[in-house]
């Protein structure tokens, strides 16, 4: 089954309403290839949603970097699905490992909200990845594996589910993964999701790569057969996102 291009934009806490203004420009006179070839959603800290969403072009989309893992309520600081359903946000990251090491969510915690946004009717980004002591320690597989299954155990239809793997030691580092070891982890990923889950859904379900990715080494990631587009940080705030979002063609 084809899988379309994925490109997301991971802003993380970062802009002010004039810098959210100009990148919101920059994407709109982009020349980008067609919603038939990508989709591409960008995602704003929670206050600039709202703003962002109904500037950006209408085939782009947004996402929110995070959510409550269950119903809104006395969660101070809190932001629900509901909400964001509400407000129609159609997409939310969970488990970017920034909340995974900083915040202490854990596989559990993040499979939980997988869920619930989920049964709210979000579409999920879910973060997946190894820490550089893990990979030297060869355990690369079994942690993104049990990142994974705390996920896999607990839904059943991933028509909604976008995974991002990103390494953390590429992370806002500049060391990229090289294309070879990305998609050897890609790889691996999707004979578990067929092993795991279903040969349908590892077959459908985007594997998208993020770490460091930038307009110079994208197209050679994009070329990986197993990488099925990206989550950009550093690089979604500068114009050379648009030349990620061509690296679909
Ligand atoms: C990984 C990525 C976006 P960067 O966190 O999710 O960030 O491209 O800056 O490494």
């Amino acid at each position: 089954m084809a899988r379309k291009f994925f490109v997301g934009g991971n802003w993380k806490c970062n802009g002010t309403s004039e810098e959210v203004k100009k990148i919101v420009s920059v994407l709109n006179g982009g020349q980008v290839p067609s919603p038939d070839v990508v989709e591409v959603v960008v995602s704003p800290p929670f206050v600039f949603l709202p703003e962002v969403k109904n500037s950006l072009r209408p085939e782009f989309h947004v996402a929110a970097q995070n959510c409550w893992v269950k119903k809104g309520g006395a969660y101070t600081g809190e932001v629900s699905a509901e909400m964001l359903h509400n407000l129609g946000i159609p997409w939310v990251i969970l488990g970017h490992s920034e909340r995974r090491a900083i915040l202490g969510e854990t596989n559990e915690f993040v499979g939980e909200k997988v869920v619930y946004a989920l049964s709210q009717g979000l579409k999920v980004i879910a973060c997946v990845g190894e820490t550089l002591e893990q990979r030297e320690s060869g355990s690369t597989m079994e942690v993104v594996a049990a990142q994974t299954k705390a996920i896999a155990e607990k839904i059943k239809d991933w028509s909604n589910v976008v995974i991002a793997y990103e390494p953390v030691w590429a992370i806002g580092t500049g060391k990229v993964a090289s294309p070879a070891q990305a998609q050897e982890v890609h790889n691996e990923l999707r004979k578990w999701l067929a092993a795991n889950v279903s040969p349908e859904v590892a077959a459908s379900t985007r594997i998208i790569y993020g770490g460091s990715v930038n307009g110079a080494n994208c197209k050679e990631l994009a070329g990986q057969p197993d990488i099925d587009g990206f989550l950009v940080g550093g690089a979604s705030l500068k114009p050379e996102f648009i030349d990620i979002i061509k690296s679909a063609e």
